[in-house]
């Protein structure tokens, strides 16, 4: 049975692919073809993860489980959100979303946020959806140079150390994603495609 993840990012899909053994042939978009941007216009990170799903499974008649991510701030309502890789503008500079972030909160104490992985399933049966999420606070600096994103910024909770001050294996352990992917395996080992 054939899978396809609706992603250009090989981490990510090794990362599924090391998880969910060889069950599936978990394929990428370049596999089916797909050489187009993926719709990502709704103004939630479920939202765009279904929209991208339904896109592949619509248009490349494949079942497909797609991923969106985000950073959730509880101080700024939620954001950055579904707006994340873009916050402080189409550059989408990471160093420049951290110093944005920074300069919300200088005056506030409040530093608790999440990170929320959202994955969804769509085959011809319907839809699943598989939420990973994983609590913390943003530190006042940067810290370490691992990972990507906001990880410099991200302490987890009860960890003293922030995300980009894990190793990738480490953070594997722990992440909102490796969690919404632990939820999509254990559905498989009760469901079929
Ligand atoms: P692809 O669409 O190419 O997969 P992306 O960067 O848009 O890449 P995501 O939807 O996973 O990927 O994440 C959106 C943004 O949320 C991302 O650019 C980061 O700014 C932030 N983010 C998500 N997961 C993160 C993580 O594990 N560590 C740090 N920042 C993260």
């Amino acid at each position: 049975m054939t899978l396809c993840l609706a992603t250009r990012n090989a981490h990510k899909l090794e990362e599924i692919r090391a998880k969910l053994g060889n069950r599936f042939r978990l394929i990428s978009l370049d596999d089916v073809g797909c050489t187009e941007e993926l719709p990502e216009t709704t103004d939630t990170i479920p939202g765009n993860s279904l929209q991208k799903a339904q896109f592949v499974f619509e248009h490349y008649n494949v079942a497909c489980v797609a991923d969106d991510s985000g950073l959730e701030i509880d101080a700024l309502g939620g954001a950055p959100g579904v707006h994340s890789a873009y916050y402080a503008g189409p550059q989408r500079s990471h160093e420049d979303n951290i110093q944005k972030v920074l300069g919300e909160l200088r005056n506030t104490t409040q530093r608790s946020a999440q990170f929320r992985t959202v994955l969804t399933l769509v085959t011809a049966n319907g839809m699943q959806v598989f939420e990973g999420i994983l609590r913390g606070n943003i530190l006042q600096e940067p810290r370490g140079k691992n990972g990507f994103g906001y990880d410099p910024i991200f302490q987890p909770e009860g960890i003293d150390l922030s995300l980009a001050q894990l190793s990738m294996e480490e953070k594997n352990e722990i992440s909102h994603r490796a969690r919404a992917i632990e939820k999509l395996v254990s559905y498989f080992q009760t469901n079929s495609l």
